[in-house]
Order: C-alpha cells, then sequence, then structure tokens
C-alpha cells in the first residue's frame, strides 16, 4: 500500500511542526509549501536529517510549487500572518483573506481529491472562504480550533486540580474568538464533574464556581496570553498537535470525536456558517455532528458566538 501524503501549506512557525509531528508519527510523506524560498526547503531537510536519529521512514519535500502537492490525501493550511500584541484574530481578515483566496486555487487544482484542515485566522472566516474557492464538499473542508482551545481548557483543570491530563474530559463549543464557549457542566475527571472536585477542594461553592470561571476566562484569552509573551507571533506548538490529532484521526479512520469547525446545516439551530462543535471525523472527513442539549446559559453563550461568526464572515468580500 502506498504511504499517505499529507501537503502543508505555511511553512512558517506552525508549519515547520506540522511537518516534524507528521513525521514523527510516521502519517505519511510530507510536503511543505510556502512561498518563501528556501524556507521548506531547509525546513523539510533539517527534519529529514533527524530521521536515523528518530526513525522514522517518510519523505520530507519542500517546496514554492503546487504542483508538488499533487495527490495530497490531507492539505493543513497555515498561511498567512499572525497577530502581534494587541491584535485581535479579526484583525488579520483582509490580508489573509488574499492568502487564503490564492491558497484555495492551488489546492483546487493540485489537490482535488484532499480532505483539508485550515488554521489560519481568523479561522471561521478562513476555512468559509476556502470552502468557498475549492467548491469542495462541507465534509472534506474543516478548521482547527476547538481541538486546541478545549486542551487550553483541559490542561488548567489538570494543573488546578493536581491530576494528569490524560484523565481529564472538556470541551469548547462555538467560533475561534474571545465569546467562545468552554462547557463546564460537562467537563469532567474520569466522568466526575469537575465543579464537584473544586467544590470538595476549597469546601465552599461559591470558591468553586469563581475557580471554574477563571479557568473559563483563561481559556477564552488563551491565545492572548501566549501571543503577548512571545511578541513576536502567536501560539504554534499546540497549534500544530491540534491540527495534526485531526489528520490522524482522518488518515487512520479513527473517528475520534474532535470539536471541529464544521459547516452547519441546521444543527445547533444554525445554517449555512462554520462553527465549532463536535464531530465525528474518519476516512469521509465529517462523518457525523453529534448534537445534545444545550441549557439557557449555553445557549445563550453559544448564540452570542455564532452572532460573532456570522458578523465576521458577513464580512467578507
Ligand atoms: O488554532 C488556530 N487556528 C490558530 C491559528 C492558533 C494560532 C495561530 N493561528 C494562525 O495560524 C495565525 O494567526 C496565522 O494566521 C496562521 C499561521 O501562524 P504561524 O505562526 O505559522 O505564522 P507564520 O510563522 O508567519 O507562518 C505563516 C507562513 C509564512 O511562512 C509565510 O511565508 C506563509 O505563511 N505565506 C504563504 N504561504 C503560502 N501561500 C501564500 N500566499 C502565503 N503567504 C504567506
Amino acid at each position: 500500500m502506498a504511504r499517505k501524503k499529507i501537503a502543508l501549506i505555511g511553512g512558517g512557525q506552525i508549519g515547520g511542526v506540522l511537518a516534524q509531528l507528521a513525521a514523527l508519527r510516521e502519517l505519511g510523506d510530507v510536503v511543505l509549501f510556502d512561498i518563501v524560498e528556501g524556507l521548506p526547503q531547509g525546513k523539510c531537510l533539517d527534519i529529514a536529517e533527524a530521521s536515523p536519529i528518530d526513525g522514522f521512514d517518510v519523505e520530507l519535500k519542500g517546496t514554492n510549487d503546487y504542483k508538488d502537492i499533487a495527490g495530497a490525501d490531507v492539505v493543513i493550511v497555515t498561511a498567512g500572518l499572525p497577530r502581534k500584541p494587541g491584535m485581535s484574530r479579526d484583525d488579520l481578515i483582509e490580508v489573509n483573506s488574499k492568502i487564503i483566496a490564492s491558497v484555495g486555487e492551488g489546492i483546487k487544482q493540485y489537490a482535488p481529491n484532499s480532505f483539508v484542515i485550515v488554521i489560519s485566522n481568523p479561522l471561521d472566516a478562513m476555512v468559509t472562504l476556502l470552502q468557498r474557492i475549492t467548491g469542495f464538499p462541507y465534509n472534506r473542508v474543516i478548521g482547527q480550533a476547538g481541538v486546541l482551545d478545549s486542551a487550553r481548557f483541559e490542561a488548567f483543570i489538570a494543573w488546578e486540580l493536581g491530576v494528569s491530563v490524560k484523565d481529564v474530559t472538556a470541551m469548547t463549543l462555538g467560533g475561534h474568538g474571545d465569546d467562545m464557549v468552554p462547557l463546564v457542566r460537562y467537563a469532567s475527571v474520569k466522568g466526575i464533574p469537575v465543579l464537584e472536585l473544586l467544590e470538595r477542594k476549597y469546601k465552599d461553592k461559591a470558591k468553586a464556581k469563581e475557580v471554574m470561571e477563571a479557568m473559563v476566562k483563561r481559556t477564552r484569552g488563551a491565545g492572548g496570553e501566549v501571543v503577548a509573551l512571545l511578541k513576536t507571533g502567536s501560539a504554534f506548538y499546540s497549534p500544530a498537535s491540534a491540527a495534526i490529532s485531526m489528520a490522524e484521526s482522518i488518515l487512520k479512520d479513527q473517528k475520534r470525536v474532535l470539536p471541529t469547525c464544521c459547516f452547519l446545516q441546521g444543527e445547533y439551530g444554525v445554517k449555512g456558517y462554520y462553527v465549532g462543535v463536535p464531530a465525528v471525523l474518519g476516512s469521509n472527513g465529517v462523518e457525523n455532528i453529534l448534537e445534545f442539549a444545550l441549557d439557557a446559559e449555553e445557549q445563550a453563550m453559544m448564540d452570542k458566538s455564532v452572532a460573532a461568526v456570522k458578523s465576521l464572515v458577513d464580512s467578507l468580500k
């Protein structure tokens, strides 16, 4: 059986980590594309020269030519500018729309059967644009936001409770903006509600709620927290890990349930917009969108987040 092929469009900070992770996990051969000459070639050579040490058998090719992505099974898009301190994700819409439009043309022409995972910001608008340009079916074009936002929430919970990150489950829904919806009610440690564990830890319901709210707030601002520390760009290790888990679920038909930016056609009362919801990712891309009842407070937060996504997407030219 031929090896799978993963094309990465954008060879910057996230693109480089994506290439390394895809190689380390032997997901398939890797093509790293960028418009900057030498950058993807240099990164691929560097990673490939570690293969005897790490022991992975995949080919890595850096390129400035879309022809090289031909036959890709999965394409992950990080092309575009990242945030600088003081910027919101939405400030990137003009410049990144132009970039995503050209990337969409390249993918449409050279990898017409691929599954596409968009990472570039503002995420909800860029995935919408890329789907429009390629015309690919909705199950083949998705965005990465929720896996990372959820992982951040899970990490904060694990650190607060002094338990392994492996035993924490939590999820965020909605758009990839400050209005995202971290689901407090379903956050658990091996199925035990996090709120109950906090109440037992602090022996005080009000304090437990306060600690939970602080974690929710930190989750919403987690991208900005990293930007403020780095000063020159945004998070890149964790977004790459998040997208790789989505790609792996598709390539290996794992059918993992991952919070994914999916095109909704009535689910959660939303029609015609990309929004983050739990989805089953397998060899057909988005194979199912899982719906469940939100309580009044969660629904109100979801409505607010969806409204923000709509106004952003409607501003696309
Ligand atoms: O969770 C998420 N979705 C995100 C998204 C989390 C963090 C950052 N996220 C966004 O990803 C961020 O706001 C940016 O819009 C993208 C990429 O972030 P990265 O940190 O990798 O940015 P870099 O290092 O600037 O890399 C971008 C590369 C760079 O090498 C450019 O030369 C290249 O994109 N680029 C292009 N590649 C292909 N085609 C075109 N037209 C192009 N223009 C620039």
